[in-house]
């Protein structure tokens, strides 16, 4: 199944909007590092119900590995009939990239999230040609991130190639994923007023996916108004004493408007 068929369904079947972001960690001599894959797998069991996917990032995939605990992490996941999404926020030439893409697909990740600083051309093409050849795994840009000094970056103005007028540096990424049929954008919940203006750059044709929300600050609420359709919860959930009530609290939240886009 396509990744934009597979998340929908799940986001669906569970009225969940939430992404669970599966960031727990552990330095070797710590005995967590031991118990990593097993722990993870509980908040996972736990949040399953709740969740429309999972995102991983190199919190786990340093320590656990991609071809082994992760594999074994990706599977649960799958058993659960949730897809899974690697955060590399990948944004190297593209021999490397299309490297990358393929063992991220190929041990069974659906979707993952690059940067479109690098550009189409020996940059993100490999990526997305990959991706297709993966029977249309999923393509996500990072467009604005969640942290306080985002502006700093994706509010440069810069030269438009495509058109020669200056523009800050984030709308160039939105207008990329509309042009490369991107699967869907980052943009921080942290910072609403952003999420509407993407929004209306993306006319509805690209679902925006907002991290950032609770332990960062952003609010559910105000992102879905403003049009975000995901948002990826890592803090908030795994670390909270009951990780499937925090969960299940986050999903009510975010199904107060019950179609996905
Ligand atoms: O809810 P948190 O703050 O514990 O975790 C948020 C997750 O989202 C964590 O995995 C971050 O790396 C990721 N993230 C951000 O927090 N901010 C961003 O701007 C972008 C991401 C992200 O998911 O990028 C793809």
């Amino acid at each position: 199944m396509k990744f934009a068929d597979f998340i929908k369904e799940a986001s669906l079947k569970n009225r969940s909007r939430i992404i669970l972001a599966l960031d727990l960690s552990a330095l070797p001599g710590n005995p967590l590092f031991e118990e990593l894959e097993e722990k993870a797998k509980e908040v996972l069991n736990a949040t399953a119900p709740y969740i429309c996917a999972v995102k991983i990032n190199m919190q786990l995939l340093l320590p656990l590995g991609l071809y082994s605990g992760v594999k074994r992490i990706i599977d649960e996941t799958h058993s659960k009939g949730l897809p899974i999404i690697m955060d590399c926020k990948l944004s190297d030439v593209g021999h490397t990239n299309k490297w990358a893409a393929k063992h991220y697909f190929n041990a069974g990740f659906d979707a993952m999230i690059v940067n479109p600083l690098v550009g189409w051309s020996g940059g993100l093409e490999s990526v997305f040609e990959v991706a297709e050849e993966y029977d249309g795994r999923g393509v996500i840009l990072l467009v604005y991130t969640s942290h306080k000094a985002a502006p700093e970056s994706y509010e440069l103005e810069v030269k438009d190639p495509v058109d020669g007028r200056f523009k800050p540096l984030f709308e160039i990424f939105a207008r990329r994923a509309l042009e490369w049929n991107a699967s869907g954008v980052i943009v921080g919940g942290t910072y609403p007023d952003k999420v509407r203006y993407i929004h209306s750059i993306l006319e509805g044709k690209v679902p925006i996916y907002s991290p950032g929300i609770g332990a960062q600050g952003g609010v559910i609420d105000e992102c879905l108004k403003a049009g975000s359709s995901f948002f990826i919860i890592g803090r908030s959930i795994y670390l909270s004493s009951n990780p499937g009530e925090a969960a299940r609290r986050f999903r009510d939240l975010s199904w107060t408007i019950n179609e996905t886009s």
